[in-house]
């Protein structure tokens, strides 16, 4: 069961890991280097002893399919997951003049007033990237992220790389290729980006009618960020095997700096005491076979029926 899995990963760290200092300055316990397998065939691995906000797993890989890199339409489609970098760059600008917000991640949690202030200065900051096209193209863009370089890698020429057109067409042309792959880790531009690529690297595998994938995660935040990307790429493989009359294989998700935040402990030990339920079914809509061509409603998880969400701050 993919709940099993990935809490046997919450335990392991919590075992064998050691205190590791980190950017954002909130403290972890990391381990290096973890393996996951997930049979997709199983059913959807999203997981069930905390509830997973399908549509913003689905609103945001879209997104990154459409090869858009700025927040104006995770907002438009209630999705706040990126708002944290976006709004750093905003307030790290020239243009941005309103009460100081140093460290703001961080001093939220630890002062109620200041949460007031920046909670007002974020509401405005979305609101002006929703409603201002100038604005939203200026301060929304985290940079060149995920979508930029999965669709339009920029080569020396002056071209441009659509690396997952290019790896779909390969699993339809030629399955037993060993060269299926995507990545989103471009040392020429991580400088540039709000946060360079975590999920940076990705393979496909096709045999006996199966396709499979393979992420490897440079850096990963077990409690927020990995049960995401867990059913992010689950959702991709999905998709792609869609268009290309595949079955789905197995996802295989390997890790780099794999931690737990100190400011999560409570809530993987509540998750941990939590049983596992059944697996819900992804479906999607048949008539529809391009992943370029697919939209949020033609994607739907049925029998979803998790244990209640867990709520834990995001380190910035
Ligand atoms: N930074 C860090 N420190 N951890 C991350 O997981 C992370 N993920 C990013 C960007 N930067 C990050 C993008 N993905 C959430 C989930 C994924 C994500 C960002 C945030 C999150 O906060 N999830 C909440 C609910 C969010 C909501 O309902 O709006 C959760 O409980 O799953
Ligand atoms: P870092 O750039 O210093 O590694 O910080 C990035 C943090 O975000 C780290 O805790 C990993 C986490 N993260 C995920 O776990 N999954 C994701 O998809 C993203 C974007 C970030």
């Amino acid at each position: 069961h993919p709940d099993h899995t990935y809490l046997n990963l919450v335990q392991y760290i919590l075992d064998n890991g050691v205190k590791k200092e980190d950017r954002t300055g909130t403290g972890t316990i990391s381990v290096f280097g973890y393996q996951m397998r997930f049979n997709l065939s199983k059913g959807f691995p999203l997981l069930t002893t905390k509830r997973v906000p399908f549509k913003l797993v689905a609103s945001e890989l879209l997104w990154f399919i459409k090869g858009d890199t700025n927040i104006r339409y995770l907002l438009q489609h209630n999705n706040h997951i990126w708002d944290e970098w976006a709004f750093e760059k905003w307030i790290k600008s020239e243009d941005y003049t309103g009460p100081d917000m140093t460290n703001f991640g961080l001093r939220a949690a630890e002062d109620e007033q200041f949460a007031k202030i920046y909670a007002e200065q974020m509401k405005i900051f979305q609101q002006k990237v929703l409603e201002d096209e100038e604005f939203a193209v200026k301060f929304g863009d985290l940079g060149p992220v995920y979508g930029k370089q999965w669709r339009s890698w920029p080569t020396e020429s002056g071209d441009t790389i659509d690396q997952l057109k290019k790896v779909i067409e390969m699993i339809k042309k030629s399955p037993d290729s060993r060269r299926l792959i995507v990545s989103a880790w471009n040392p020429a531009e991580v400088d540039e980006m709000a946060l360079p690529p975590c999920h940076s690297f990705f393979q496909f595998y096709v045999a006996e009618g199966k396709l499979s994938c393979q992420l490897y995660q440079r850096s990963a935040d077990v409690f927020l960020g990995v049960p995401f990307n867990i059913a992010s790429y689950a959702l991709l493989t999905h998709l792609i095997a869609h268009e290309c009359g595949l079955d789905v294989g197995e996802f295989v998700h390997s890790f780099g700096d794999t931690h737990i935040y100190l400011n999560h402990l409570e809530q993987v030990n509540e998750q941990l005491s939590r049983e596992p339920r059944n697996l819900p079914q992804l479906k999607i809509n048949s008539e529809k076979k391009s992943i370029f061509d697919i939209e949020l409603e033609d994607l739907k998880i049925e029998e979803y029926d998790p244990h209640p969400s867990i709520k834990a701050p995001v380190a910035v």
